[in-house]
């Protein structure tokens, strides 16, 4: 989309009243661009919101007044950013946008029912847009929600705010007339919970190195709802795709399931191959001739089979009524290996446009690799939008399975990989023995796995003992519950001591263990925690070091010793 930005017209007038007089830096709530085809591209900022030191909570806030439109119109494209007060992003190996969704609590969320999930942003940050034509109704008397989960990696306490640029078509311009609607279709594997998660285990993917969910889990819907379907509940046409996985995810998928129907396009018709005279044993000109005297012939066959692969090409395979409608791989910036936040997914072009009827079954699957590390907790999502009984790619008639747009190139904040010098701490495997693990639990507290961090001097430092059949128990400091910061204890590839960012480390030990986020919320839901405060090494571990580190905090490294 071309666009010529005319003018920067800041909200003004909201600014001068909110400004606090001691925040200069404060930029405004929100600013508009002038696009020439009637579109306004607004950026909007959601918050303050004030981030304690090594949170990974998730929150609600309201987007309120001037950090959504003023009026009725359309949303056509959203680009989300997590900025600080003075418009900068921050790192990504500091803070981390683990989510953002957009409520909105107006309408009913087509596949679960609650509050419409309309837009929903991870790390990955990825722009939302939508073909010609095609657009998300806006009303100014919508109640919108953010639900958030900014993940501090860091001791330092951060004040953010939640960005989003939106190219926006006020309701009573004419760019608006003919806009059709869309409604969000989240399609989730781990659809309707508030913490959508699963874990995925190093080696457990096979032979091919990679697992799916829901396909490769063991017993994924224990109470028998799939929860990665969704019943299409009237005639449409889906106009777009783009799918959200974690680090160490690969790619999701999207299929539709219509009871008995089969591939419904024209026969590909193979041609009969051609019988030509054995070139074998013939001279150089003899064989010149033979070609000759059949070029006619062989001509004919190519293009026949050159119509036949084309074809091919853009017919869907059908099984038992299923069809692949689109996968959307993610493309990883750091040399190609998926284990960091630097990464982009590949969402749909403009003209896929997929047919659906009432009573079709979509479904979705997440892949992730498994040779590399473990990865828990991880989210399989494709949010896709629906318009109402519009005409497009019949799917099982013509192949709709592209491979898509990547949806953006490489982030600045994304630069810091981490993996390097300095080091963070002495080789555990080569320090003398700490102290034997007896009745006392070692406590987390200030960032640190007391007792058992080899970045502390001296003898400080030294990996803690247990014999090899028993297990040593770790625990949260009260200050840590209080404040709400959550600790793993997950195990890392030794001597796991080199310097703390993005794709450093990584669940990668020989032998896997995770404790998950120990801490406990109260509510029925108390995700991201496993509501637990402690933790104990598991007794099955053969004798040896063992390097672990906190997944929410990558900076904490600790080590234990089985004799
Ligand atoms: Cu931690």
């Amino acid at each position: 989309m071309k666009f010529r930005p005319v003018s920067v017209l800041l909200s003004l007038l909201f600014a001068l009243f909110l400004l606090p007089q001691s925040a200069s830096a404060l930029l405004p709530t929100s600013s508009t661009q002038y696009l020439d085809n009637g579109v306004q591209r607004i950026t909007y900022r959601i918050g303050p919101l004030t981030v304690t030191p090594g949170q990974n909570r998730i929150a609600f806030k309201p987007i309120t007044g001037e950090e959504k439109p003023a009026e009725d119109g359309w949303l056509i494209r959203l680009k989300p950013d997590m900025v600080e007060e003075d418009g900068s992003i921050p790192l990504s190996s500091k803070v981390m946008f683990h989510h953002g969704v957009w409520l909105n609590f107006s309408r009913r969320d087509a596949t679960s029912g609650g509050q419409e999930r309309f837009y929903a942003t991870g790390e990955e940050k990825t722009i939302t847009q939508f073909p010609d034509g095609y657009g998300y109704e806006y009303k100014a008397s919508d109640t919108w929600i953010l639900n958030h989960m900014i993940h501090n990696l860091t001791p330092e306490p951060m004040t953010l705010y939640a960005q989003y640029t939106v190219d926006f078509i006020p309701a009573d311009s004419p760019a608006a007339e003919g806009i059709k609607p869309v409604t969000p279709i989240w399609m989730d594997v781990a659809n309707g919970g508030l913490y959508p998660v699963f874990d995925v285990w190093r080696d457990s993917g096979g032979k091919d190195g990679k697992f799916a969910f829901p396909d490769d889990a063991k017993n994924p819907y224990p109470n028998g709802v799939k929860k990665n379907e969704w019943t299409v509940d009237r005639d449409g046409v889906l106009v777009a795709t783009a799918g959200h996985v974690h680090t160490g995810g690969l790619y999701t998928d999207l299929y539709l399931k219509r009871p008995g129907a089969k591939y419904a396009g024209p026969k590909c018709v193979k041609p009969a191959p051609i019988t030509v005279r054995g070139l074998k044993g013939l001279g150089p000109k003899a064989k010149q001739r033979v070609r000759k005297s059949n070029r006619k012939k062989i001509r004919a066959y190519s293009a026949k089979m050159k119509k036949y692969r084309a074809c091919a090409d853009r017919m869907p395979r059908v099984e038992n009524g299923k069809v692949h409608l689109f996968r959307s791989h993610a493309k990883y910036f750091n040399k190609n290996q998926p284990i960091s936040w630097d990464m982009a997914m590949y969402g749909t072009r403009d003209d896929w446009m997929v047919e659906v009827k009432k009573g079709d079954v979509l479904s979705t699957s997440a892949t992730y690799e498994t040779k590399i590390a473990s990865w828990p907790e991880s989210m399989g999502i494709m949010v896709a939008y629906m318009a109402e009984g519009e005409k497009g790619n019949d799917p099982y008639r013509k192949r709709v399975d592209y491979k898509g747009i990547v949806n953006h190139g490489h982030y600045e904040e994304n630069n810091d990989h981490g993996g390097g010098l300095p080091l963070v701490g002495r080789d555990a495997t080569k320090l003398p023995d700490g102290a034997t693990a007896g009745s006392n639990p070692f406590v987390i507290s200030d960032y640190i796995y007391n007792g058992a961090d080899f970045r502390l001097p001296g003898s400080l430092g030294n990996p803690p003992v247990v014999k090899k059949g028993q297990s040593m128990r770790f625990e949260m400091s009260e200050q840590d519950l209080e404040d709400e910061v959550w600790h793993s204890l997950t195990s890392c590839k030794t001597p796991c001591n080199r310097s703390t960012g993005i794709s450093y480390p990584i669940p990668d030990g020989k032998f896997q263990f995770d404790s998950g986020q120990l801490g406990t919320l109260p509510g029925p839901d108390k995700a991201p925690t496993v509501d637990r405060t402690w933790w104990e090494t598991p007794k099955s571990l053969p004798k040896g070091t063992y390097t672990f580190f906190c997944r929410i905090h990558p900076l904490m490294r600790g080590a234990f010793r089985v004799k």
